[in-house]
This record gives structure tokens, sequence and C-alpha cells, in this order.
């Protein structure tokens, strides 16, 4: 019940003051590196869901716990629910950001927990020494679910209510300027929707920024500092361009990785408009929440198309990939660029700051990895002899894609027909026709950059700069 009251007040002190989702982001940010990744490996992108699950079964364990402790002692039980407030209250006020009632859903939860407790406890003192006359059983089990259902009504009516005060509307209302340059058109299949694009982020529940109050700053070691509003953004030149986004957790063959139309402004522009000092080499960018990200000042600047974007795949960013302005850098691996709900540039240098994961074990450097992915057909795939369509795509972020080549069993590599390249910052999508004889066989891919590097064979783990290897598939003909 003390949750499901947190929830409602929430509503009106922001999301993240919530215990649930103060604690949750307290643990996100804290847990070790070996724990996260074998969350993310188990759940996938499903970890965050897994992560509030976990705790919210922890707590309703907790919360018995605390019942039939008050049935022996009220201070124990009282000690019990004190600390569930101070672990709630600690984690919502020291959140980046926290409001002033940061800690009003924690001391609510606190109070209505004993509340329900002094409630509830009579009726099942009731059951203890004759469990069967009475009734007494079932006006327990009648109270207790009461409790239960008006504290499930708390917690997702609270929910729902945030959810209506998101900045949904403040979304819709947006129009996208015109690009000053276009994109050029490209095959629908080699475009990742907005609703497939993978989403990977800290964030238990995604910051709702209203652009009326965006701001974004360029400051530390620069001539010009600069602040930046909404209005003043969307006046700035547009530049339009298909970005492969790519997260370095991407295992060989998965599907952290996507290809959008982004609309953004040069970040190469305002960074010269502030006028970085020699020595600065890093950019920090810094998310509302106040997770960071470090580029190199001089990929920035050496003229790829870096945007500070605004509109994706001809929408307003949606809110979960950073409403509503972020930075999209062809080339650099997202958790070192990618920074969304965007809203300081701080020029600095690498040895003064390590941005957020730099000190969780990933490199402070990420140059996207050269690699390759078979798409069709799936592993462990049953097909008929004759010809099998084997199709996928290739990245080498900045550098472009030279050659692709399919590898069938122990056989030679053959070079696959690559569609024409929309960018050397884009995925191309390649194709091998193979006559397929009867058997089980495994199909490999490898690509080679347009620097004449070939995609290495070695494989290695995401960490901390990005997996390596071939991509297999196994195919069984009959
Ligand atoms: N504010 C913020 N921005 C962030 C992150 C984050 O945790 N917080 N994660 C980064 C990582 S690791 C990646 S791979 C990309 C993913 O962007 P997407 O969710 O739009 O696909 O966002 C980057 N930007
Ligand atoms: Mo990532």
């Amino acid at each position: 019940m003390g949750l499901g009251a947190a929830e409602v007040v929430a509503v009106f002190t922001g999301a993240l003051s919530s215990p649930l989702l103060a604690v949750g982001g307290v643990v996100v940010d804290t847990v070790p590196a070996p724990v996260k990744d074998f969350g993310i490996a188990v759940f996938g992108t499903h970890d965050k869901t897994a992560l509030l699950t976990g705790t919210a079964v922890l707590l309703a364990a907790y919360a018995a716990l605390i019942g039939i402790v008050a049935l022996r002692s009220w201070l124990w039980s009282y000690l019990g629910i004190a600390l569930f407030v101070a672990i709630g209250v600690g984690a919502a006020v020291t959140r980046h950001d926290a409001g002033a009632g940061a800690a009003l859903p924690s001391l609510v939860a606190g109070g209505t927990a004993v509340l329900a407790l002094r409630l509830l406890l009579p009726l099942a003192r009731d059951v203890e020494p004759q469990p069967d006359l009475g009734g007494s059983r079932r006006r327990f089990l009648l109270g207790a679910g009461a409790a239960a259902g008006v504290a499930i009504a708390g917690g997702f009516g609270g929910r729902l209510l945030t959810s209506r005060r998101a900045v949904t509307e403040a979304r819709k209302a947006v129009v996208l300027p015109e690009p000053t340059t276009q994109a050029p058109t490209v095959p629908a299949s080699a475009v990742t929707s907005n609703e497939d694009f993978y989403r990977i982020d800290t964030s238990l529940y995604p910051p709702q920024v209203d652009p009326s109050t965006w701001e974004l700053r360029i400051h530390g070691m620069v001539r010009n500092p600069i602040t930046i509003t909404w209005a003043q953004l969307l006046q700035r030149p547009m530049i339009e361009r298909y970005v492969t986004l790519a997260c370095v957790s991407n295992e060989v063959g998965g599907d952290l990785i996507g290809n959008a139309r982004w609309l953004g402004t040069s970040l190469k522009d305002l960074l010269d408009e502030a006028d970085p000092l020699p020595g600065a080499d890093q950019v920090v960018a810094r998310s509302v929440d106040g997770w960071t990200c470090g580029s190199p000042t001089a990929v920035l600047r050496d003229g790829r198309d870096a945007l500070l974007a605004i509109g994706m795949n001809g929408e307003p960013l949606p809110v979960p990939h950073g409403f509503p302005a972020r930075l999209v850098v062809p080339g650099l691996y997202g958790y070192v660029s990618a920074c969304k709900w965007v809203t300081e540039l701080e020029l600095t240098r690498f040895v003064d700051f390590d941005a957020y994961w730099v000190p969780r074990g990933w490199s402070a450097l990420g140059p996207i990895k050269t690699e390759s992915r078979i798409d069709s057909p799936r592993d462990g795939s049953k097909k008929a002899a004759g010809d099998v369509m084997v199709a996928g795509v290739a990245w080498a972020q900045h550098r472009g894609i030279n050659k692709v080549e399919v590898q069938v069993d122990n056989g030679p590599w053959t070079v696959a027909s690559v569609a024409a390249p929309v960018s050397v910052d884009t995925w191309v999508q390649w194709s091998y026709r193979w006559a397929a004889t009867k058997g089980d066989h495994t199909i490999r891919v490898r690509a080679t950059d347009a620097a004449g590097e070939t995609q290495t064979s070695t494989p290695a783990p995401p960490a901390p700069d990005g997996a390596t290897g071939w991509h297999s598939v196994r195919v069984s003909i009959g």
C-alpha cells in the first residue's frame, strides 16, 4: 500500500521521486559491471522491467516479514518501515536534479504502511488463537485483499496519471523545420522504424523535457560560452542524414543497431561558435538526468555529419529516443556520443573527466568496429535444397564498406552483392544466392571496410570497446 500511495504522490513530485524508480535508479548506477552484463544477457532490453519486477517482489516479501514481526513487536515493525522510508528518501533526494518534493512519496509510503499495518494487524491477531471460528480468517483475508486492491489501484493509477502528465502533447505540437540539405531516398528495408529501433539507456522512466524550457549550454574550455533555446535551435540550418547507430553492447549477430533518418543541426558549427580552447580534447555531453558521454572534440569537428538532432524518420524524436534533442555522431558507439535529452556540452580534457561508462569498465574512446550480420536464413532454420537467398547487413560507420564475403562450411570465401551504399555512415544491405545442397551447413559472413581492413575473426566480448568475430548461422537443407 505504501508503494501504491507513493506512485500517486509521485504524479506531482516527478516520476523519478517514486521510491521504486529512485531506488531502481541507484541500483542501475551502482551495480557492478558483471551483474549488469548478466542482467542484459538474460533479459536483453527487458532488463528494466526485470529490475522493477524483481524489486517489487522483494519488497512484497519484506512487507510480509514486517507483518509477521509486527505480531510480536510493534517497535521492530516500525523500525522495518523506517528503514524502507530511509532508503527511499535517501535514493530520491540524491538523484540528479531531484526536486524539493523528492522525499515526499517515500514519506507518504511510510505513513500509509503504518496505517495499513494498524488496520490489518488486529484482524491477523484474531486468526491466531482460533483459526476456524467466527470467520476471523475470512475477515483477515478480505482486509488483506482490500489493501492489496487499493495498493494496486494506487500504483497503476499513479503510473497512468504520470504518463498523462508526460510531454506527449508538447511533442505533438512540434513542427519540424524543412531541412536545408536533404537525405537521399533509400529503400524502406534499409531503414529501422522508430517502433523497432533499439532503446538503450540508464533511465527507468524516460525524462520528460518540455521544449519550451529546454536549453543547451556549451561551456567549459571555450572562448565563447553559448546557450541556445528551442526556438533558436529551430532557426538553425537543419540537415537530414541517414546514420546507423550502434550500441557497444551489441553482440556479434545482435540487434542493438538501427538505421534512421535524422534531422538536426551541425554540431561542428555550434562548437565552432563556442570556439574551444586548445587542449580541450573531449566534449562531454550531459543529459537532463545527469548521464554523460565523452566524444573526442576532433571527431566532432572533422567534417562528418555530427548532429544535434531533433527529428527521427520524419517525426520529432520519440521521448525514449531523447525528445526534444539528442546527439547523433556517425562512427562512434552510442555510449560515447549519442546523448539523449541533452542539455549541456562541456569542453574539457579526457585526463580531467571520465564520462558515465568509463569508470564502469568501458573504454573512453569508442569508434565503431567493422561488423556484418546474417539476417536470412535464421540460425537453426530448415530450407529446401536449391537456390537460397543469404542476406544481411554490414557496417563500418564513417569508413564505409568495400566488400562483403560469404563462406559456406569450409569452402572458399565468395563475394556477396552489396546494395548501393547510402553513405559511409550507414549500413549496407548485402545478399548472396547460394545453391544449397542437402545436409547441415554453416554460413559465415565477413566485411572489409573502405580502408581495406577485413573484419577480424577473433571473437571478443562487447566490453570494453565492442564485440568482434564473424557471425555464423547453421541451416539444415532437406
Ligand atoms: N541520456 C542518455 N543518453 C544515452 C544513453 C543513456 O543511458 N542516457 N545511452 C546511450 C547508449 S549506450 C546508446 S547505444 C544510445 C542508444 O540510443 P537509442 O536508445 O535511441 O537507440 O543512446 C545513448 N544515449
Ligand atoms: Mo549503448
